[in-house]
């Protein structure tokens, strides 16, 4: 990237001239920019989303024409759609026969499967065919995914990044430290001490400055009281510009390397560049300046908001009849605090004013992963399933050792969880993976079917199965300050069970120890943030998205699968056809999802769909009990930068954001790592 000033349009006095006004920022401002504060207003945040990520990787694979329609498909529906396919009306909701009616030349990939027998997934042409014994691979796509990462890393200057990977095709990064190095090199004039030695005391205006260059970016609109402002940029517009261009040489990388376009949203925070990437797609940028929140976020339905659609929205929908941004902003926090709770009510508040706080986090890594397939028709046999736990053993290693740690037994997941789906009853059972032993695709193998020894030798009626998920999780080095929510709720039985490295069992959505206990011994989750995690009425009484302490038994959609380095708690999932019984107990009457509506072709379509909304539901739900931590911890902050005593404790080791103080009430929280 070149480090010349940006070109400017008209001259103006220069800083600190007689009757020149001051920047609103301040010394304080700025040097907050290379320390990655989290409430510096000079913050500069970007978000990037691949443009139809699968389709991308399939073009980029296939050679595929950029003009030419693609789409991906998995059985008969689709799961990514390229920008030339959707001008002719196909999307999601479309099986492959509709989206060919409507545009015969589409071509039509199938997703890379695993083979029932085989021990490698492969694109294979008749694998529409055989839903019965493939299961879908994403690992074409994770594998590009990180590719990009990767590019996305390299552009970066090395010291001066914070990249957290937040899904397989979506990254955050807070470019506030290099473009702070950016501002004082342009801007030698900022590297001056304050007057008075006061890092309270404004800065001079940017000097000669009066429009930005902008080039090709989207520039959402600034409010109507800043309108006039428009010729008189301060420091947080040359910040978030500087970025803006950060963004483009990152985007033109990817492009020139890896032949993939992606779009970005440039803001002072997550929640405001997310919505920014969005804004115009495929291939652009948008930028969301300070001064512009206002009337941006008056635009959207606060359901679009990140972490404030699914149960949250809904709540908030039906607590104040409206779904407008516009609507809720006269809404004072005590009202909102009295319907949705304390945190919620003031982290709804901040949010539809586009305050976030949250940080980006590079350090996040994933908590767990998954393999699972549905069976239809069901299996009947200990081989059939032998089989399966096969390639799910091998698929979850090849994870791992792409992950990177385990082969050097650095980083190893601690515990295994298996669930087996018998007509309407989810068993599950979960024990610790020994540590004396190197861990490799047989030793998975080999617990898995212990595990699933115990299962069968437990039950007087095992079979037909129409369901079988393995997973691992409480990575060892794991990110303890970090953890899933899912950590965070795990109660007291299987708390004290994990720690003795006792297997234990879940039927249900009841968790059971060796003897299994009575069914009336229910999980319950209080309160707080996770009562809007996914909650039927089952036969069994009430089920939890989180049903236990290792984020394990939950499944991510097909594609937005929290597989990437990311801060989300989403398991890595093979979540194709795989679903969590919070979902599956309740009858299903139609291929309707009550969620949005959209109607699936098939029974397995719709899963695939409600697993999407559920590790939706579970990624948002974490976001907010993190971005609410981390305010709190900025509340806490403030009030002790305000306290006389806590001014001599400035050298006290800073705590570590989305770190729990404390536990919820009748939780106990997991030592890993
Ligand atoms: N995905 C999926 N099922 C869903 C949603 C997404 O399998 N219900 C997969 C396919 C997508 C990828 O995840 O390619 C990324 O999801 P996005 O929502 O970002 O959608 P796209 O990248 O396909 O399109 P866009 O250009 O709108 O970002
Ligand atoms: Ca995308």
């Amino acid at each position: 990237m070149s480090s010349s000033p940006p070109r400017f349009f008209r001259d103006s006095s220069p800083a600190g001239a007689p009757g020149r006004k001051r920047s609103q920022f301040t010394y304080r401002h700025l040097s907050q920019m290379a320390s990655y504060s989290n409430t510096c207003p000079l913050r500069v945040v970007a978000h990037l989303d691949l443009d139809a990520f699968y389709a991308q990787c399939e073009m980029v694979r296939l050679g595929t024409p950029p003009d030419k329609p693609l789409a991906v498909q998995q059985w008969q529906g689709l799961i990514a759609i390229n920008y030339p396919a959707r001008s002719f009306g196909i999307g999601r909701h479309c099986t492959v026969t509709e989206a060919k009616k409507l545009c015969p030349d589409l071509i039509s990939q199938h997703v890379a499967t695993w083979r029932e027998g085989d021990d490698k997934w492969a694109y294979r042409p008749d694998a529409a065919e055989h839903v019965v014994t493939d299961k879908v691979s994403l690992d074409p796509y994770r594998l590009e995914s990180r590719r990009i990462m990767a590019v996305i890393k390299a552009h970066l200057p090395p010291s001066l990044q914070k990249v957290e990977k937040a899904s397989i095709d979506e990254v955050f990064m807070d470019l506030s430290a290099q473009c702070h190095s950016i501002l004082l090199e342009r801007y030698p004039e900022l590297a001056n001490p304050p007057p008075y030695d006061d890092p309270t005391e404004q800065l001079p205006m940017p000097s000669s400055v009066s429009a930005l260059d902008w080039q090709a970016d989207t520039l959402v609109d600034l409010d109507d009281e800043h309108a006039s402002e428009l010729t008189d940029p301060d420091w947080d517009d040359v910040a978030i510009l500087i970025g803006s261009e950060i963004v483009r040489d990152v985007r033109a990388a990817v492009k020139n390397e890896l032949r993939y376009t992606c779009s970005a949203g440039i803001a002072r925070n997550k929640l405001l560049s997310k919505l920014g990437s969005a804004y115009k797609k495929p291939n652009q940028q948008t930028v969301v300046r300070g001064r512009a929140i206002g009337k941006f976020l008056s635009g959207f339905k606060f359901t679009k908001i990140r972490n404030l659609g699914g149960k949250l929205g809904e709540e908030v929908t039906r607590a104040f009849n409206t779904e407008e941004v516009g609507d809720l902003l006269s809404v004072p926090v005590e009202q909102l605090k009295l319907k949705l709770g304390d945190d919620t009510g003031r982290w709804v508040f901040n949010t539809i004013r586009g305050i976030d706080n949250s940080e980006v986090n590079s350090r996040t890594q994933i908590k767990s992963m998954l393999s699972a397939k549905s069976f239809r028709p069901s299996i009947n046999t200990l081989e059939q399933a032998t089989k399966w736990l096969r390639i799910f053993a091998a698929d979850i290693f090849s994870r791992l050792v792409e992950e990177g740690g385990v082969l050097e037994n650095k980083r190893r997941p601690r515990t295994m969880n298996l669930h087996f789906r018998h007509g309407t009853q989810t068993r599950s059972r979960q024990g610790p993976i020994p540590s004396g032993r190197p861990l490799d695709e047989e030793a998975l193998f080999d617990l898995a079917k212990a595990i699933f020894g115990q299962i069968v030798s437990l039950e007087s009626q095992v079979w037909p199965c129409s369901n079988i998920s393995l997973s691992v999780g409480g990575f060892e080095d794991g990110i303890t300050g970090n953890m899933g929510i899912d950590a965070f709720l795990l109660r007291g039985d299987e708390a004290h069970a994990m720690r003795a490295g006792r297997p234990q069992a879940t039927v249900g959505d009841a968790t059971v120890g060796d003897e299994e206990r009575p069914a009336e011994k229910r999980r319950r989750i209080d309160g707080g943030i996770q009562r809007f995690f996914a909650r039927k009425e089952t036969s069994h009484g009430v089920s939890h998205g989180v049903s236990n302490g290792l984020g394990s038994d939950h499944a991510a959609a097909p594609g937005k699968e929290g597989d990437m380095l990311g801060s989300s708690v989403v398991s890595e999932s093979r979540g194709e056809a795989y679903r969590h019984h919070a979902h599956h107990e309740a009858p299903i009457t139609a291929d309707v999802c009550s969620r949005c509506n959209v109607s699936l072709e098939s029974p397995e379509a719709l899963q695939n769909h409600q697993d999407w909304h559920f590790a939706k539901d579970l990624q948002d739900a974490e976001e907010r009990v993190n971005s609410t931590l981390a305010s709190r911890e900025t509340a806490a902050a403030a009030a002790a930068a305000a306290a006389p005593s806590s001014r001599t404790s400035a050298a006290a080791p800073r705590k570590r954001p989305g770190r729990p103080k404390k536990t919820e009430r009748g939780q106990s929280k997991l030592n890993f790592g």
